[in-house]
């Protein structure tokens, strides 16, 4: 058994470059992060770290070739060797792992110079990490690797190994910022602010060599709880010298500090509203303390009502985030980004896409994705999000002419640059992610917030290629893992609708299960029919929060799409789809289709058992089990529940039980 699994980076992704002569040119951190990379390569493989002479690849970072973005290179041919040139060490660095994801191809290709640069200028992982294990939801809240892989007993990790592993990976992708705590702020969590705040520099040092700057997620209410203030009022002269003063601390220890992320007013953690004043003023107090360091702060849209009443209609937590803040456009100063999710609702396994994001030209908006699986299947199941994230990015809220959600959050359409962010699925389970398959989650979401314009299948490639040394795997996991999504979806909550699942733990299928819970109301079957009605005509509104075209388009269930009905209508189950089936039938066979895909995944990966690494096929195969018994849970839950509420049989006449 390995101690840690070596994810999308094993010595056999290094053979290309590895069994050559290679040069490294420049200085400082980064730099010398991939000459290491070099050398371990070239000892594995047989090839060789050349200070002059030929080389057949040459990495050169040279400060003064006039490039302007520290994070861009240049790879080409010059003669027969294979050169990049990049500005900065972390170009270098990101440059040395596209020629690695080429492999041979980088020494074979036409050799004509391109230049590469990150589509999106903040790539940033949020970690949900406690730094005590928190009585309910564990060390790592939705975490379902394990614990944290950046604290034990209480502070950050004597051993920090495992965080270098971890770097190195997240480096190789482009990620280049990570925050380092849950936005759920509890006691301790606090303190890595203050007193815990030397620990967080020895975080900061791991992360630094590979490019990557650390954020930490603070307590709207440290000014009370750390700072002995009578208040946390973001316009009171003492909470904002407290901030200044504490902000100044950290960037003394850590002058590289990229910023805090803020979590207020939401879900029971503590904000501006307590003294009367707006998300702007709260965040303009921090952005404020940040700015004179060059730091950002990351404010959280996520902000709704959790104690509902399932009798008012009225109340729509999907309108939640557009109401609290599309008011507050141009309020935030510059070095404020407001983290949007990237639906309205939670991270469903389907949703629209946020409002929010076409409604506030004046500020930096980033969009923020779930890596960590919690409603799709908390890395039991095979769920390839790829697919779903590329949708959300490549979404016109404008209509066909317009920018892309990409282009809102990198700054492309008159807005200025927010950024993408993710929450990670990473813990210390010695696959990283729980299930191996994970890992392209993580992979993918690095690889397309560089570049949103790549094709999922072509990132799944990319990760086949690097993480198994036997190529002949390459067509079986696509099979497996390419519509995996969509079989998710197939299994689980249909047409849009979400949540259905167990409430707390938010895994396997409970359909009543948030029905009249202060948590929101999500699908108000009765026997009549199904669907929120979300219109400006005769429901909560909604539809309103998008611009045209979409606000018509959602409005009317002639041009809403199929898979979203459920979310912005309430029709009788006979409602025919543009599929030509109806809404009854269309959850009975997507739920007996789903299930079954289960099972063909579950045969294909059985036929890799000499091809992929024992352990691994070992954990993947218990891990389709289950995800075979829980599809098979939703899918005679799902439609016993319809059976019964509509009345109307399957046509197909299957068991429904
Ligand atoms: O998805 C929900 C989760 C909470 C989480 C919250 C958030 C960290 O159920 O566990 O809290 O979202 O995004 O803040």
């Amino acid at each position: 058994m390995i101690d840690v699994h070596p994810a999308w980076l094993p010595a056999s992704a290094f053979r290309s470059v590895g069994s050559r002569r290679v040069r490294v040119t420049g200085d400082g951190p980064v730099v010398a992060t991939v000459r290491d990379e070099v050398r371990t390569a070239v000892a594995d493989h047989g090839g060789a770290l050349v200070e002059d002479g030929p080389a057949d690849l040459a990495l050169v970072c040279a400060p003064d070739d006039g490039e302007t973005d520290p994070e861009a290179f240049v790879v080409g041919r010059e003669g027969t060797t294979t050169v990049v040139r990049a500005v900065d060490g972390v170009g270098l660095l990101y440059g040395f792992h596209h020629v690695v994801r080429q492999g041979e191809s980088a020494f074979t290709g036409d050799g004509e110079a391109r230049r590469h640069a990150p589509r999106q200028p903040i790539r940033m992982l949020d970690h949900w990490d406690n730094v005590d294990e928190h009585p309910v939801m564990g060390q790592v809240e939705r975490g379902y690797a394990g614990g944290s892989i950046f604290y034990a007993d209480g502070g950050v990790r004597e051993d920090l190994s495992r965080v270098r592993s971890y770097a190195r990976l997240l480096g190789s992708i482009g990620v280049n910022r990570v925050c380092l705590n849950n936005v759920n702020v509890h006691r301790t969590e606090a303190r890595l602010l203050t007193d815990l705040l030397p620990d967080v520099v020895r975080l900061a040092e791991v992360f630094r060599p590979h490019g990557i700057r650390v954020h930490l997620s603070v307590s709207f209410a440290a000014p009370i709880t750390l700072g002995g203030l009578p208040t946390a009022d973001p316009l009171d002269p003492a909470v904002r010298d407290w901030w200044a003063h504490v902000t100044a601390d950290v960037y003394a220890a850590i002058p590289d500090f990229g910023g805090y992320v803020v979590k207020a007013d939401s879900e029971g953690q503590p904000g501006p509203f307590a003294y009367g004043r707006d998300h702007a003023d709260g965040a303009n107090t921090l952005a404020r303390a940040l700015a004179p360091f060059g730091g950002t702060v990351f404010w959280r849209a996520f902000v709704y009502n959790h104690r509902q009443d399932w009798r008012d209609r009225s109340t729509d937590r999907a309108r939640a985030a557009h109401d609290h803040f599309a008011p507050l456009d141009g309020s935030f100063d510059a070095n404020v980004v407001l983290q949007v999710k990237n639906g309205p609702l939670d991270f469903q396994v389907r949703e629209p896409v946020s409002p929010v994001i076409a409604a506030m030209p004046r500020t930096r908006l980033a969009v923020e994705f779930q890596v960590t699986q919690e409603y799709t299947g908390q890395q039991k199941h095979v769920c390839h999000l790829v697919p779903q994230w590329r949708e959300v990015l490549a979404f016109r809220p404008w209509g066909e002419d317009g920018h892309t959600v990409a282009d809102v959050a990198a700054g492309r359409a008159g807005t200025p640059a927010g950024g993408v962010v993710a929450v990670s699925n990473v813990g210390d389970d010695p696959f990283w992610t729980g299930h191996p398959l994970a890992q392209a989650n993580l992979f993918g979401f690095g690889r397309l917030a560089w570049d949103d314009r790549l094709a999922p299948e072509a990132v799944l490639d990319e990760w086949i290629g690097l993480t198994f040394a036997d190529d002949s795997v390459r067509d079986a996991l696509h099979g497996l893992m390419d519509g995996s999504w969509r079989t998710y979806e197939r299994y689980t909550a249909p047409l849009g609708v979400g949540f259905m699942v167990r409430p707390g733990d938010h895994y396997g299928p409970d359909v009543d299960g948030y029905e009249y819970s202060p948590w929101g109301t999500y699908h108000f079957a009765d026997r009549d029919g199904v669907g929120v009605d979300r219109t400006r005509a005769t429901g909560t509104g909604y539809t309103g929060q998008y611009p045209v075209p979409w606000r018509d388009r959602y409005e009317s269930v002639e041009t809403c799409p199929d898979e979203l009905l459920l979310f912005f209508h309430h029709v009788p189950y006979d409602h025919v789809l543009h599929s030509g089936e109806t809404v009854i039938q269309h959850i009975y066979d997507t739920h007996f289709a789903g299930r079954d895909e289960v099972a063909r995944m579950a045969d294909t990966w059985a036929g890799l058992a000499d091809r992929v690494p024992a352990d691994v096929f070992g954990r993947v195969t218990e891990l389709l089990a289950e995800q075979l018994r829980c599809a098979t849970e939703w899918r005679d839950q799902v439609n016993t529940y319809f059976r019964r509420k509509s009345g109307v049989p399957d046509k197909h006449g299957r068991t429904i039980y």
